[in-house]
C-alpha cells in the first residue's frame, strides 16, 4: 500500500507542567542528557527537553535496566521512567523521574569544549560566542533568546491587535535609506546595491496600500567601530501607520506595544524571567522632552559639556536616563524635535521651526532603542528636500512613486530588538543578546 500522509502532528515530549497527570505512572519522554552526576548508589542524570530540563535518578533497585558506560553527556535519548513527587521547601511537590529505561539514539563525537551543565556558561564572552552553536545549549543563555520571543510575540500581537499587517520588505535594496557611512555594497550582477539599513522606504510605500504595517526583520549596518552597543546586523521591529494626527500617534502606538510586552513576558516566559532575574518595568506613562530642553538639562543639571548640539553621545544618553528614573521614576524616555539636519531626508520638519523635527527617540535605561517620528508625505515638499540635502530625486523615483501618487499623513518607528533585550536583562554589551552576533570582528559562528 502506498505511504500516506495525513498531517497529524508528531505530538512533543511530556511536558513538565503534565507530570501531575502522571504521577506513579511509567512514562517515555525524549531529550538530551544534559548532566549526569554520580552519587554513592544512585546518579541523577539530568534531562534537557525544549525549554526545560528535569531530574531523572538511576538507581538499581528501581528495574533491572543497567546505565551503560556509553551514556554520556550531549547524548539524545528516549527514556522511560516512573513519575513520583518528591515535596519542595515550601511544601509543594516537585516531580522526578525513576529511570526504567534509556534507549540511546545518538552519540556527541567529543565532549563540549566549554562547561554548559553549570548556572552559567564557564568561558569570557568571546569563547562563549566563538562555541555558540553549544553555549546556547546551556539552560540559561538558550532562555535569553526565548525571553527575546516573547519580546517579538508581544510587538506582533499588538501590533496585529491595532489593525497592522505584517509585511516582508527586501533586504537587497537600490539604495540606503538612513544615510551616513555604513552602508553595506554588494555586487549585483555587475550593478551596485546595497544591503538594508531599515524597512524604511518599503515601510512607507506599503503605508498607501495597508495603512498600518510592521516588519520584524534583519537589518545591516556596516558599523566601522567596535563598541558594545552596535551589532552590523541586527533585528529591527519597525512599524508605519496611516492618518496619522501627528507623531504623537506613534508614541502613544509604542507605549501600548511596550505595555503589552512588558505584561506578556512576565505571564508567558515567567520561568525565562526568573531565571534571567530579568528587570521588567513598570509602564503607565513615559514622560517627554524637547531635544533642546534635554541638553539644557545636561548643562545645567549635569554640568556637562555637550561635543555635539544636534545630537547625544552615549554618555548624554546615560544622564538622561538618571535624569528620567530621578525626575519622572521612569525606565523610558522620549526625546523629540531632533534638529532637522541629524535626521533622514524622509523625517518632517517641524512647520514652526523647520530648524528642528517633527521626530523622537525612545531613550530606555540611558540608551537609545527607537527613532522613529513623522514622514514627508507631499510630493514637492519631499523632492525639495532631498535637493536641500545634496541628493539626487531621479535616483529615488520608485520611492518617490508613494509620493508622487498620494499618500496619507504617516509616521513610524524602528526599535532595536538586541538593545532592547540587553536592557530588560542588564547586559553590558549587545552581543549577548544576539543569537550570533555579526561585528567588525566577527562573522562566525
Ligand atoms: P535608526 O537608524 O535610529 O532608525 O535605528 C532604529 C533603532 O535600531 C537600533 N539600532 C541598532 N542596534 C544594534 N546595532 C546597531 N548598529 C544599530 N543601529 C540602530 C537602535 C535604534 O534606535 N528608519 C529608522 C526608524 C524609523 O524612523 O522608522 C531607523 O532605522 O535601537
Amino acid at each position: 500500500m502506498t505511504m500516506t500522509i495525513t498531517g497529524e502532528p508528531k505530538t512533543n515530549t511530556v511536558p513538565y507542567s503534565d507530570f501531575a497527570k502522571f504521577e506513579n505512572q511509567e512514562i517515555t519522554i525524549t531529550g538530551t542528557v544534559h548532566n549526569i552526576r554520580m552519587m554513592s548508589d544512585f546518579a541523577f542524570v539530568i534531562l534537557r527537553t525544549a525549554r526545560e530540563t528535569i531530574q531523572c535518578v538511576y538507581a538499581e533497585s528501581f528495574s533491572d535496566y543497567r546505565m551503560p558506560p556509553e551514556l554520556k553527556e550531549e547524548c539524545a535519548v528516549k527514556l522511560t521512567g516512573k513519575v513520583v513527587a518528591g515535596e519542595t521547601k515550601d511544601g509543594g511537590k516537585r516531580y522526578e523521574i525513576q529511570i526504567h529505561g534509556i534507549d540511546i539514539l545518538s552519540h556527541p563525537a567529543e565532549i563540549p569544549p566549554v562547561v554548559i551543565t553549570k548556572k552559567q556558561v564557564q568561558c569570557d564572552l568571546n569563547t562563549d560566542l566563538d562555541y555558540r552553536p553549544v553555549t546556547l545549549r546551556n539552560p540559561k543563555e538558550r532562555a535569553v533568546f526565548k525571553f527575546q520571543e516573547g519580546i517579538q510575540r508581544g510587538f506582533r500581537e499588538y501590533l496585529m491587535s491595532q489593525g497592522f499587517t505584517e509585511i516582508h520588505t527586501p533586504k537587497i535594496n537600490f539604495a540606503g535609506a538612513e544615510g551616513g557611512a555604513n552602508l553595506f555594497g554588494l555586487d549585483y550582477f555587475g550593478k551596485k546595491v546595497y544591503l538594508a539599513q531599515s524597512p524604511q522606504l518599503y515601510k512607507q510605500a506599503l503605508v498607501a496600500v495597508y495603512e498600518r504595517v510592521f516588519e520584524i526583520a534583519p537589518v545591516f549596518r556596516a558599523e566601522h567601530h567596535d563598541t558594545s552597543r552596535h551589532l552590523n546586523e541586527y533585528i529591527s521591529m519597525d512599524f508605519e501607520m496611516g492618518f496619522i494626527d501627528g507623531f504623537e500617534d506613534i508614541m502613544n502606538m509604542e507605549t501600548g506595544v511596550l505595555k503589552y510586552i512588558m505584561n506578556l513576558l512576565k505571564t508567558e516566559y515567567k520561568n525565562e524571567v526568573e531565571l534571567l532575574r530579568a528587570d521588567i518595568p513598570e509602564i503607565t506613562e513615559i514622560p517627554v522632552i524637547k531635544f533642546m530642553e534635554a541638553k539644557e538639562i545636561l548643562m545645567k543639571k549635569f554640568k556637562y559639556k555637550p561635543s555635539d548640539m544636534k545630537d547625544f553621545d552615549p554618555e548624554e544618553e546615560q544622564l538622561l536616563g538618571k535624569y528620567a528614573k530621578k525626575q519622572f521614576n521612569s525606565d523610558f524616555i522620549f526625546v523629540t524635535h531632533y534638529p532637522s539636519r541629524k535626521r533622514p531626508f524622509y523625517t518632517m520638519d517641524d512647520p514652526d521651526d523647520p530648524e528642528y523635527t517633527l521626530s523622537f527617540d525612545l531613550l530606555f535605561r540611558g540608551m537609545e532603542i527607537t527613532s522613529g517620528g513623522q514622514r514627508v508625505h507631499d510630493y514637492f515638499a519631499q523632492v525639495e528636500k532631498m535637493k536641500r540635502l545634496g541628493m539626487n530625486p531621479d535616483e529615488f523615483d520608485t520611492y518617490l512613486m508613494l509620493h508622487k501618487y498620494g499618500a496619507p499623513p504617516h509616521g513610524g518607528l524602528g526599535l532595536g530588538l538586541e538593545r532592547l533585550t540587553m536592557h530588560l536583562l542588564g547586559f553590558k554589551n549587545v552581543r549577548e543578546a544576539a543569537m550570533f552576533p555579526r561585528d567588525i570582528n566577527r562573522v562566525t559562528p
